[in-house]
């Protein structure tokens, strides 16, 4: 007997076809495959509330006792994700060559900070940089000036691109005026195909590595911990993931919470969770810790994930709705298919959290964020961190910028003259268009609105706990 051809067998020809012509790899076509083959089930990709319990306990950095053992950095490679665009922030390159504080990019602090670690460890330290095809060549070239980081693909490998898919018959999206635009990178959890596809993986093996310690290079806090390091070998665990603990500040990105089905702990995204339970999603009372994308990667623990799994990782698939030409909101619907790389943690048998000290963790996903990060809040350590000032006790300032200052040139005039003071602020919200006088101190909660539709100048001075009419 002959069955009906599924869907599947239906709709994947074209894709495998045009993958393959476009040059993809064994690995980047059987991420694809899998992740379009939960798109074409049908099934939910949302984790809704139901599914969910909290996270009672985890182990904490503050109270492990392990004896640093420094012969682990010879078999430990240190990885940034840096295959994103600016573009949220206005930036149409590599967000990591945005200015970061006096002069240096977070490229430069990163390069900054290997060379560091390499000092004050007394070895080599084996870096590595994940980029995109939109990335690679701006980033290489900022890196230049820094060639004891590494070279050509000892220093890099570039992470895969998926067709985008037509949203309305599942087809491969084709757009003949600019045909870059069918291709998207597929989410940080193309980390897993890209290192396979890309021979990393089994490069990094044969040479004697055994463990990876990744981070967002948007984290200047993410630096080689020796302590972890130790903690994460001797626990034999296959995956770890570094959490802090939520504030109010930290409502998008991700949460830890445990499957009830399995007891297993898993990874909520923002984008996987269902608009009704979003109050719950944000209830930082409830689900306590939140994912800083710090990860440590047991290499051979990975490689047997790919061996049980026929080659790629099944890892829970997230649907962006978008245009194909994203500046043409009139182009065709497509879904872009992405997957995060902290979503391993439930795929991993006995991976495991540890609560950070929130040194560790000072991303930059907004402009608002990048205005705390150039005040006295964080400080510029000098092993290059940017980490929260000792005063603030593990709490970045909560800050919220007007919609108008979604670019960093429009923050660059807002405080031409410095930032204001922030070490003791708790919120600060700006309403309208405002510029910074030299000597501003923000204190406690402070809302400052311009409604005249021109620039206002908020003058030096102390503002404590108050709203501003300008
Ligand atoms: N990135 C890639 N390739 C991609 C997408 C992103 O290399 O296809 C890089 C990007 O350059 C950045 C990092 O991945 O360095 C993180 O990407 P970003 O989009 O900024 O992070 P989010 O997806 O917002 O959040 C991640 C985790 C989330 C966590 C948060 C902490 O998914 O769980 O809470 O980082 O900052």
């Amino acid at each position: 007997t002959t069955s009906a051809p599924s869907k599947m067998d239906l709709l994947w020809p074209a894709y495998q076809a045009k993958m393959q012509s476009e040059g993809c790899n064994e690995a980047a076509i059987a991420a694809f495959k899998y992740n379009y083959g939960v798109l074409v089930s049908g099934a939910d990709v949302m984790i809704p509330e139901s599914r969910l319990a909290p996270v009672e306990s985890l182990p904490e950095y503050d109270n492990l006792t392990v004896t640093s053992d420094p012969s682990l950095l010879k078999q430990t490679v240190v990885l940034k994700l840096n295959g994103g665009l600016g573009t949220g922030m206005g930036l149409d390159k590599a967000k990591s060559l945005l200015e970061v504080t006096s002069g240096n990019s977070f490229l430069d602090l990163i390069a900054k900070q290997v060379a560091s670690m390499k000092a004050s460890f007394k070895t080599d330290l084996n870096f590595m940089l994940m980029n995109s095809f939109a990335t690679s060549a701006d980033t290489l070239e900022a890196l230049a000036k820094y060639p004891e980081l590494g070279t050509g693909s000892d220093l890099e490998f570039v992470q895969n691109k998926a067709p985008k898919v037509t949203a309305s018959d599942l087809s491969p999206a084709t757009w003949e005026q600019e045909p870059g635009h069918e291709w998207c990178p597929p989410g940080h959890g193309d980390l897993y195909p890209a290192m396979l596809g890309s021979g990393t993986l089994d490069k990094l093996l044969a040479k004697g590595f055994k463990y990876m310690f990744v981070s967002n290079s948007d984290n200047l806090g993410a630096t080689m911990d020796l302590k972890i390091l130790t903690y994460f070998a001797t626990s034999k665990a296959p995956f770890m993931m570094e959490v802090a603990v939520r504030t109010d500040a930290d409502k998008k990105g991700g949460h830890l919470a445990k499957d009830k089905a399995t007891g297993g702990l898993l990874l909520r995204e923002s984008a996987q969770c269902p608009e009704e339970d979003e109050k719950e999603f944000q209830n930082i009372g409830k689900y306590r810790f939140f994912n800083t994308n710090n990860l440590w990667v047991d290499l051979a623990a990975l490689k047997a994930q790919f061996q049980a799994n026929s080659g790629s990782i099944p890892l829970p698939v997230m649907k962006n709705a978008k245009t194909v030409d994203p500046r043409d909101k009139n182009s065709t619907k497509v879904l872009q298919l992405e997957t995060a790389m902290g979503s391993a943690i439930e795929c991993f048998d006995g991976a495991t959290a540890l609560v950070i000290p929130r040194s560790r963790f000072a991303p930059v996903k907004t402009t608002s964020d990048l205005l705390a990060l150039r005040s006295d809040a964080y400080t510029l350590t000098p092993d290059f961190r940017i980490t929260l000032a000792e005063k603030r006790a593990g709490v970045p300032p909560d800050v919220k910028l007007d919609g108008m200052y979604k670019f960093t040139d429009a923050v660059e005039k807002m405080i031409a003259n410095g930032p204001p003071s922030l070490i003791d602020c708790k919120k600060l919200v700006v309403e309208g268009e405002v510029t910074f006088a030299k000597g501003v101190t923000i204190k406690g909660s402070v809302t400052i609105k311009n409604a005249s539709g021109s620039t206002k100048e908020v003058q030096a001075g102390v503002y404590e706990d108050t709203t501003v009419e300008l």
